[in-house]
């Protein structure tokens, strides 16, 4: 039997629970909604959340619902842009005037007035541009830690003298490496 959800039954989860939610107004949630959760939430990588990524996704969500129904101070049911700037600030993601004024003309309506899928996909979309941003610097990280590691391990080979000057791999170090004050070391 399978135990993970798939982005289709994801959608379906997510709009009978949010039709039943009090005190927010949605329209359904799109199946690219849907897809993007799975790729903020999916750490395994099988394109499915399995149980604890979508009970990590499930408290997300849980928190994200409390923070729009307390910060829709006029009880609409939708956040305003003034609402939205202090819900989004509440969920720890802080943006400039610009960037919430865009996101007000791409997702509002013509009444300047967000509803909960819009709110939602923001979160998402937000959620998955820091993330992807966090990963690319993880991973520069790492090479620049890989690097080091074969710059001292390429320093050590020559210190031993095992004829680094038939090494095909072997670049000169640029700042060689003093040790005691001995540059012929
Ligand atoms: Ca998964
Ligand atoms: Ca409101």
């Amino acid at each position: 039997m399978d135990m993970e959800v798939s982005p289709q039954e994801l959608q379906y989860i997510l709009n009978s629970v949010l039709r039943r939610t009090k005190n927010i107004k949605f329209k359904e949630l799109s199946i690219l909604l849907c897809h993007n959760i799975i790729s903020l939430m999916d750490t395994s990588g099988n394109g499915k959340l399995g149980f604890d990524e979508f009970k990590i996704f499930w408290d997300k969500l849980k928190n994200w619902i409390n923070i729009f129904i307390q910060f829709d101070t006029d009880k609409s049911g939708t956040m305003s842009s003034y609402e939205l700037r202090l819900a989004l600030k509440a969920t720890g993601i802080q943006l400039n005037n610009t960037i919430l004024q865009l996101i007000v003309l791409r997702y509002a309506d013509d009444s300047y007035q967000i509803d909960f899928d819009d709110y939602l996909n923001c979160l998402v979309r937000l959620e998955n541009a820091f993330s992807n941003q966090k990963n690319f610097l993880d991973q520069r990280l790492e090479m620049s830690e890989h690097l080091e590691v074969r710059e001292v391990r390429r320093t050590s080979r020559k210190c031993s003298g095992s004829g680094s000057e038939l090494d095909p791999n072997f670049i000169p170090n640029p700042n060689p490496i003093e040790v005691n004050g001995d540059p012929n070391f």
